[in-house]
């Protein structure tokens, strides 16, 4: 059996990180049975959420975790695309987990009201001496983070424009296609329902928000993606 360690469900997500999210799709996608345990992050292999457990073997990270399965358990999650889609998901799947995800970390970690409406929440176990030494403490390396990234030395209206560029990029390529290359869902839907049902996330208020709301097929595209694979899902 295959363990997904995960952060858990918030902010009425699948969970908070999408790349957990991501790796969550994904399994479902390739139809293994799989359970999620949240206690896993002290013990992550590259100190980072999502990775698994197989039969003893740690796979860490969303990328090679989808790459093992689909070689282990012979899943092709791009069967029937050809060689130029292939190349032009792996492009967009890069655009959102290597900029736009830090746009999105830069709108929910250093915008006061969103952090304490978000990530804030995370550190509500923390013993609350230590609290109001921690927080700032782990906000400080969020911050030092971007700032190695790069995004982080952006102004913020510029990261706004950033990413509001990645947003309308995908929403132009998906266009009226249910899903990103048609009719059936591949891998890379995996990636683009984590990113776009992240930036619209409703409990926050953000510039990346604002973007994607102004394109209806990438509303339709999440509730699309979310009956199929959460369809017991509520919001909350
Ligand atoms: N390249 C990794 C990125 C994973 C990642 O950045 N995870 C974040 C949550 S969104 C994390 O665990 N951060 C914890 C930390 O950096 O301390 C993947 O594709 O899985």
């Amino acid at each position: 059996m295959i363990t997904l360690f995960t952060f858990g469900p918030a902010f009425g997500l699948p969970d908070p990180s999408p790349f957990v999210t991501k790796a969550d799709v994904t399994l479902k996608m390739a139809g293994l049975s799989y359970r999620t345990d949240t206690g896993g992050f002290r013990k992550a292999p590259k100190g980072k959420l999502p990775y698994i457990e197989d039969d003893g073997e740690l796979i860490a990270d969303s990328t090679f975790l989808r790459w093992h399965i689909e070689k282990k358990y012979k899943i092709d999650l791009d069967r029937g695309l050809s060689a130029e889609q292939r190349a032009i998901a792996w492009a967009f799947e890069k655009m959102m987990e290597d900029n736009l995800y830090w746009a999105l970390v830069d709108a929910r970690w250093m915008d006061d009201e969103n952090f304490a409406r978000g990530p804030s929440h995370f550190f509500r176990r923390l013993p609350a001496p230590i609290r109001p030494v921690m927080v700032p403490l782990i906000r400080r390396k969020v911050r030092g983070m971007l700032h190695a990234h790069g995004m982080g030395r952006h102004a913020r209206a510029d990261i706004a424009q950033l990413g509001t560029r990645s947003i309308d990029a995908i929403a132009d390529y998906l266009g009226p296609k249910p899903f990103f290359f048609g009719t059936e869902p591949t891998g890379i839907d995996a990636t683009t329902f984590a990113f776009v049902a992240g930036v619209l996330c409703p409990r926050f208020d953000t510039p990346l928000r604002n973007a994607a709301e102004r394109h209806d097929n990438l509303k339709r595209y999440v509730d699309r993606i979310t009956s199929r694979y959460y369809p017991d899902w509520k919001e909350g």
